[in-house]
């Protein structure tokens, strides 16, 4: 809690580009939670360093993310949308929430298992600490909630093991976080083989629609999608395609799935797959075309990227203050 709100707390990185699985999976429930908590969502930049980054490709991809974030819908005076490595207590509290994070618990971490035989040539500290820069990133906030994905998961699962060992060390200091798993989007599959879930780091461009796909693009891709051979359309594990289908033009329409079926009852897979293409470019175009027109608006991007460092900059000093009193550093003289 921040004073009388609850406070959310999500970060996204800027590493490749976004997918329909990030908007439908983050970013649409985030617009929704802004209603009810007091939200920080940051772009996490310090954590896409943990892999070999160009510079000006990163910095060009951050600020990209920001604007994305401002196109789908959070409003930048509600909400607080900054860069990670623009507030300084991220790094501080990180150092010191490493030193009560065991290496056993960080060995179990299956991310860190994942990346490092993908980038085995560069197996660093950070990325091994990765999961501890997140906690920071949480509980420096006194986050209440923290709307992620399932495979953040364990990641979470370790901030608030770490959030509970401190404050029986030193008496309450964080917030113990919970999870959100939004329900409507949450595992968008690859439109390829859905049995993986749409990622930005698939080889196949065709297995993933890209926020910035065009309208000819994007129904050229739900064409090709791969479905099954039994012509109808029905919502079960067996017909994975056409279940994953449904999951969008449910999310995209606000239909339950139940009503889909019905409404595409003894119709072919054909019509099935214009329709959902269809309302994946009603749900595209506007947020492709306010992501272009704040592109053009480099002093508002600029104003909203200070403000809101300063205000992040502000509630995270109250929580590094605090931990650094009760774990003994030296108080600041005023
Ligand atoms: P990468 O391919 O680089 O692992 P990613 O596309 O899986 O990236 P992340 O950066 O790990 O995306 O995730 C950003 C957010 O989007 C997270 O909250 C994650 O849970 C969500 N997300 C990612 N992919 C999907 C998906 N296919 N369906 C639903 N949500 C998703
Ligand atoms: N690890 C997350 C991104 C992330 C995050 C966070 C999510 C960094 N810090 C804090 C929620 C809360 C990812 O890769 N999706």
């Amino acid at each position: 809690m921040l004073g009388e709100n609850k406070v959310l707390f999500s970060g996204m990185q800027s590493t490749g580009n976004l997918t329909l699985g990030n908007y439908l999976g983050a970013l649409k429930n985030w617009v929704k939670l802004s209603d009810e908590y007091m939200c920080f969502y940051s772009v996490v930049d310090m954590h896409s360093i943990t892999v070999r980054q160009d510079p000006a490709d990163l910095r060009q991809r951050a600020r990209n993310l920001l604007t994305l974030y401002i196109a789908a819908g959070l409003d930048p005076e509600k909400n607080c949308l900054y860069y990670q490595s623009h507030v300084s207590g991220h790094a501080e509290l990180a150092w010191i929430l490493n030193c009560f994070t065991y290496m056993g618990e960080l060995n179990r971490m299956t991310q860190f298992k994942d990346k490092s035989s993908k980038h085995a040539d560069n197996i660093n500290a950070g990325l091994f600490t990765y999961p501890v820069l997140m906690a920071a990133d949480i509980l420096l906030y006194q986050s209440d909630v923290v709307p992620v994905g399932k495979d953040q998961l364990q990641h979470l699962e370790l901030a608030r093991d770490i959030a509970q060992r401190m404050n029986g060390i030193y008496g309450d200091i964080f917030t113990v976080p919970e999870p959100y798993i939004g329900k409507v989007g949450a595992k968008i599959m690859s439109l390829q083989d859905p049995a993986k879930k749409m990622s930005k780091s698939d080889e196949n461009p065709n297995a993933s629609i890209y926020l910035m796909d065009d309208p000819d693009t994007i129904m050229r891709k739900f064409k090709r999608a791969v479905t099954d051979s039994e012509g109808c359309v029905a919502y079960n594990d067996e017909q994975a395609g056409i279940h994953n289908l449904i999951d969008i033009y449910s999310a995209c329409t606000g239909k339950s799935a139940e009503e889909v079926v019905k409404e595409f009852d003894g119709k072919g897979y054909g019509d099935f797959k214009m329709a959902v293409g269809e309302s994946v470019v009603g749900v595209l175009k506007p947020l492709q075309d306010e992501y272009k027109r704040l592109q053009g608006d480099k002093a508002y991007i600029d104003k909203i990227i200070k403000e809101n460092a300063d205000k992040a900059q502000y509630y995270s000093n109250k929580t590094l203050r605090k931990v650094q009193k009760k774990i003994g550093f030296p108080v600041r003289p005023n």
